[in-house]
């Protein structure tokens, strides 16, 4: 810990016992000799297995079923499905509940919560633990998608088999109360397994039925099926190619990188060296939305404008531009503001 390092916990809402927001606005993490500890068993499970197998080769014919065969309006409509439901991920449990970039009134709690659980990535308050533990022991044994273990586990392996004792050990040293405390999470999760297959599934198939006279069949791949698998992919990208491909303007010694094709499908998510570096600001991104890609920070900026959103997280760019000169690979100038002066 550099010696002006000071704790604070009012900025971004996910310090932990062991981070430190040093006077540059950047983290300190301590990962206290949980580095990769080299090849290891994995305890399989295939179930989870056969069932992305199966959803992807089911969302391959999905693809060439919305270009051959399926009514405008339900592509139209698939596109509006994934916009929802990736705000759902975005805006909702990665920057709102996951790292409290901003703070949202119940209405736009509500409507999160519903897109989220379209998205169907789990409950809000399992998929901000995982996500909490995997900033603060990222690249280390205790991240759940430990990009150190290869590309193919950090974007869908670790969802194939069972957590390693670290995850769930230093998960566990994770504080969840502020969600836990939420009534509409506490009832996400509660009712998960009935809420989730009606806005995931039934409800994206029986709209274009009775909405404009879809097949059952187009109704399920397209804007259900595919759409799905869309969804997950981009998130699952953020794991993988924004751990993997590149530049580190903000910090050279972190994993995670800039990656305009991951912010592109991703709704704005895929400038990670900079999440990573400072993972309380509500852009997750040095520059606003009409610079860069980032749909999801526009969303937020209009809830803000509509009274929906307040207490907008974000860092200077005097404190960005000292962080890009100090740690950065020298990239800053083709990712942030003008750092010449
Ligand atoms: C999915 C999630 O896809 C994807 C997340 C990606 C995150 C990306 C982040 C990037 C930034 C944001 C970008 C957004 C971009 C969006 C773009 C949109 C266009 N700490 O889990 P279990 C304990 S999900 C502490 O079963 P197993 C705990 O006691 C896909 N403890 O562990 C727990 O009990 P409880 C759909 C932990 O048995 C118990 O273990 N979902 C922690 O090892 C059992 O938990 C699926 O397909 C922890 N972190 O199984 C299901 N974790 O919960 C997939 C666990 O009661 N998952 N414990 O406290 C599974 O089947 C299982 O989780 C498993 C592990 C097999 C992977
Ligand atoms: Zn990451
Ligand atoms: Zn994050």
């Amino acid at each position: 810990m550099p010696p002006q390092a000071e704790a604070d916990t009012s900025t971004t809402g996910v310090l932990y016992e062991s981070d430190v927001q040093t006077k540059d606005g950047g983290l300190d993490r301590e990962v206290a000799g949980m580095k990769y500890a080299g090849s290891k068993k994995y305890d399989l499970v295939y179930a989870n297995i056969i069932w992305f197998i199966l959803l992807h080769i089911a969302s391959l014919y999905a693809l060439y079923v919305a270009f051959a065969d399926t009514m405008w309006q339900t592509n139209v409509f698939a596109f509006v499905c994934y916009l929802q439901s990736g705000m759902g991920i975005t805006a909702g449990v990665h920057r709102l509940w996951a790292h409290k970039a901003f703070k949202a009134k119940w209405p736009l709690r509500l409507t999160l919560m519903l897109w989220n659980t379209m998205a169907f990535q789990d409950s809000v308050i399992d998929w901000a633990r995982d996500h909490r533990v995997h900033h603060k022991y990222s690249d280390t044994d205790a991240d759940p998608h430990n990009a150190v273990r290869g590309f193919f586990f950090a974007h869908v392996g670790w969802l194939c088999c069972r957590k390693s004792d670290q995850v769930k050990a230093k998960g566990q040293l994770i504080d969840m109360s502020d969600l836990e405390n939420d009534p509409i999470l506490a009832f996400q999760k509660k009712y998960y397994m009935k809420l989730m297959p009606l806005v995931c599934f039934i409800l994206p198939t029986v709209i274009p039925v009775y909405g404009w006279d879809e097949s059952w069949a187009n109704a399920f791949l397209v804007p259900t099926l595919l759409r799905y698998a869309i969804v997950l992919n981009a998130t699952w990208s953020v794991n993988s190619f924004a751990h993997f491909f590149g530049h580190r303007p903000y910090d050279n010694a972190l994993n995670p990188r800039e990656n305009l094709g991951v912010a592109c499908v991703a709704l704005g998510e895929g400038f990670h060296n900079f999440h990573h570096t400072f993972p309380w600001d509500y852009k997750s991104s040095e520059l606003p939305f009409y610079t860069l890609p980032n749909p999801s920070s526009a969303f937020i900026d209009f809830m803000a404008y509509i009274g929906q959103a307040s207490d907008l997280k974000t860092v200077s760019n005097a404190v960005v531009r000292r962080r890009a000169k100090r740690t950065g690979d020298g990239t800053h100038k083709i990712w942030g503001w003008d750092d010449t002066d």
